[in-house]
């Protein structure tokens, strides 16, 4: 069997707890953007499942002709919890299976599927996999974290979480990422992982290191606040995050750029916006391909169309937000 998972917390989580039913199957780590050029590489294994990969827009028939190729005989799997794209079909036809929901994170919805055929001293640690995954996703108010963080010290559950979390922000080489797939699936917990606390706080140190440049460097383009070129790889997210903390502006923008490309995350905390949907279609006009949740989303574009893209959003951002 073959798992295909993002590089995460949560995505190694996903991986973890499947691999704890097929020990045997191997795990690749993508991201949406690498998923169709990743499938295209593998030849018919015996299982395929994926997790934690968003769709893009527009790919969804090509996902599924590699799907279909690469599932003969068997239902490939498909869970995620990324808005599905607007042109998602809403008919699917068979072979492949797909579980979707977005009120928890994948671990956990790849526990819901596959617990029942675990026995209970399984299922329990599996439990707990699921909560390091939603605890990183912000999901734990959905099972089985809900239940779990009320039964165990939910401080222990946090620091494991974040143990990996911050590891893997900074870590991507793929052996790394299996060696801790192979340990949480043989149920050693974060912290007795040898050198994962050490890369935790390695990974630390950088984000405070992040956090001071934010404070320094993040600018407002009316509602917005943006921050660019930031000196560490990994926390853009965050330093989206953090720079509506240090702005008081309603979205905060992270911006990295990579060979005329520019790589956006967005964020917001206001329940009136939905920015997954406001960067999708901006990210569109100016010609990149974006999207996500309503309060954390990304973005491509060309390097070039990064303030045009912010100016609209603004305006978006401020019609939806009434701050206009
Ligand atoms: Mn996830």
């Amino acid at each position: 069997m073959i798992i295909l998972t993002h590089g995460d917390c949560d995505g190694v989580c996903s991986a973890a707890i499947i691999k704890m039913l097929y020990p045997r199957a191997e795990v690749y780590s993508t991201n949406p953007s690498r998923l169709l050029s990743d499938l295209k590489k593998f030849n018919v294994p015996d299982g395929l499942v994926i997790c934690d990969i968003a769709l893009n827009e527009g790919e969804w028939s090509s996902v599924e002709d590699e799907l279909r190729r690469l599932s003969q005989g068997f239902e490939a799997v498909y869970i995620d919890h990324h808005p599905l794209p607007i042109d998602f079909p809403r008919k699917l036809k068979l072979e492949i299976k797909i579980y979707h929901r977005e009120d928890m994170c994948a671990s956990q919805i790849v526990y819901t599927v596959y617990s029942n055929r675990m026995d209970e001293h399984m299922r329990k640690w599996a439990a707990v996999l699921a909560t390091y995954g939603a605890i990183s996703d912000y999901t734990e108010d959905t099972p089985p974290a809900s239940e779990l963080i009320n039964m165990i010290d939910k401080r222990v559950l946090y620091l494991e979480s974040g143990i990996l979390s911050e590891a893997l922000a900074v870590k991507h080489d793929d052996g790394f990422k299996k060696t801790i797939i192979e340990e949480l699936a043989k149920g050693v917990k974060p912290s007795q992982i040898p050198k994962l606390v050490d890369y935790a706080v390695k990974a630390l140190k950088l984000e405070y290191e992040v956090y001071s440049y934010v404070e320094e460097y993040t600018r407002r383009v009316g509602n917005v606040a943006v921050v660019m070129n930031l000196p560490h790889k990994g926390f853009l997210g965050k330093a989206a995050i953090y720079s509506i903390y240090v702005s008081g502006a309603s979205v905060g923008c992270a911006v990295a750029l990579k060979d005329k490309t520019a790589e956006l995350s967005l964020r917001t905390r206001d329940p009136a916006i939905n920015l997954g949907s406001i960067v999708r279609q901006t990210a569109k006009t100016f010609g990149g391909r974006g999207g996500g949740h309503s309060k954390a989303c990304g973005a491509e574009l060309p390097e070039d169309a990064i303030e045009d893209f912010i100016r609209m959003v603004n305006s978006l951002v401020s019609r939806d937000s009434g701050n206009l």
